[in-house]
């Protein structure tokens, strides 16, 4: 397979929730020489993305994308111990607490970012998805040290409030100078960001890394 066509190839596996095909083709372009976080971002991200454009006209079910996001996520899968490998280790210590808010299933975007947070060098303490209130700010407690960044992912209208949340009862407990907060996910913005009083947005992952660098 040439490097230039496996992209629309992969698309194509992932968006038919072929896993097997999914993680043949990967193995392939792997053996091929192919960048990881290429075969992330120019394979794996735009076919879900396309998926949830088919899944909003009414072209494609949730049991469909629910099978793209499982082939997916077993591609995911083989590239990410290779991405924490090969990115520069760019030499920071600092902790970034992650999760996707309460209420909240969507987790791919959250685990990209963690995966290059963590491949830059970063502490990455992932809380995984439907993540309370209190475990946030329970993770913030139970570190100390004054260089604690909160990250947190929301792809739901109806969720994303919960991120206000954080950030309210951070304050209240006298712990929102101690920390960062930034945000994102697909309903947020950077307007949303200012509106609730976090310290940054990210659009994608690489936004994430550069946000956490400068507030390293
Ligand atoms: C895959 C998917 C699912 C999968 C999730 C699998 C999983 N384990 O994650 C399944 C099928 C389970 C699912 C379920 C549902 N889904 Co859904 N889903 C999607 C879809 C197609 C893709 C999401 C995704 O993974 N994108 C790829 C990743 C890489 O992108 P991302 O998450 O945006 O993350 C990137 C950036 O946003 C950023 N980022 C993300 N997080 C963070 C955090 C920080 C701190 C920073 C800085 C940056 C950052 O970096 C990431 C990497 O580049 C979207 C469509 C879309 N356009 O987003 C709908 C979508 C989010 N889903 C939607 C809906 C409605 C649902 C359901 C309610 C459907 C239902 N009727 O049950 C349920 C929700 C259940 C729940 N309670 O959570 C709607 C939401 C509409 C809205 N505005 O509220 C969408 C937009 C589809 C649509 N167009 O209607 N879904």
């Amino acid at each position: 397979m040439s490097s230039t066509d496996y992209q629309g190839l992969l698309q194509k596996a992932v968006r038919a929730g072929d896993i097997e095909e999914t993680v043949d083709i990967i193995q392939k372009v792997l053996q091929e020489g192919i960048n990881p976080v290429a075969i992330v971002d120019e394979g794996l991200i735009p076919a879900i993305r396309t998926m949830g454009d088919l899944f909003e006209q009414g072209e494609v079910f949730l049991p469909h994308l629910m099978r793209a996001a499982e082939a997916l996520k077993k591609g995911m899968a083989l590239v990410s111990p290779l991405i924490e490998e090969t990115t520069a280790d760019q030499g920071v210590a600092n902790t970034v607490i992650m999760g996707t808010v309460e209420g909240d299933i969507h987790d791919i975007g959250k685990s990209i970012v963690a995966l290059l947070l963590s491949a830059s060098g970063f502490n990455v303490v992932d809380l995984g998805a439907s993540v309370p209130v209190n475990k946030f700010i329970g993770a913030v407690e139970d570190r100390t040290g004054d260089s604690i960044i909160v990250g947190m992912s929301a792809l739901l209208t109806t969720t994303m409030s919960q991120q206000k949340l954080v950030i309210q009862k951070l304050t209240e407990k006298g712990l929102r100078e101690k920390v960062k907060v930034m945000v994102g996910g697909a309903c947020v913005s950077r307007e949303w960001a200012a509106e609730i009083g976090a310290d940054g947005y990210g659009l994608n992952a690489q936004e994430a890394v550069r946000l956490a660098l400068e507030f390293a």
